[in-house]
């Protein structure tokens, strides 16, 4: 098992000034900064990223989210990174996600939904890899 996950803070809560106190939550959870960054995707870049779901009905409309405005990407470390930060973060839905999760308190709906994480071990590595190099990783 690897100790480390991939996550960004998504266009709605960027725009909603939650980045902060996001970022505060990860922290307090355990999960240290292993390299972050704000950046903007382009629609391409985008539907790159995303294109495990490129058949999805909602594919288009997540590129275009993804795409509206700048983000935070990061790589995260603790032991079981992976599920330890998807429990942190609660359901895709935030209508069905935990209390107190950041999802359930950051959310805008389904679609836009504050963060995202990695869904296993090896995703964790590409999608780091997508957004930093070897040398920006300490
Ligand atoms: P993520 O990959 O962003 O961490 O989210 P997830 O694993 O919880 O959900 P996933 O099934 O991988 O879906 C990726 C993202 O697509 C958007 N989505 N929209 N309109 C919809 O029904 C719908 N379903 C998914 C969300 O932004 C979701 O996080
Ligand atoms: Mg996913």
């Amino acid at each position: 098992m690897s100790n480390r996950t991939f996550t960004m803070i998504k266009p709605d809560a960027m725009k909603n000034g939650h980045a902060g106190a996001i970022l505060d939550k990860i922290i307090k959870a355990g999960f240290r900064v292993v390299a972050l960054k704000q950046t903007k995707l382009s629609a391409e870049k985008a539907g790159e990223f995303y294109a495990v779901h490129k058949e999805r009905p909602f594919y288009g409309e997540l590129v275009e989210f993804m795409s509206s405005g700048v983000i935070i990407a990061a790589i995260l470390e603790k032991d079981n990174a992976v599920a330890d930060f998807r429990t942190l973060i609660g359901a895709t839905d935030p209508a069905k996600a935990d209390e107190g999760t950041i999802r359930k308190l950051f959310a805008t709906s389904v679609g836009e939904n504050a963060v995202h994480g990695s869904d296993s071990d090896e995703n964790a590595k590409i999608e780091g890899s997508f957004f930093f190099s070897g040398l920006e990783q300490y």
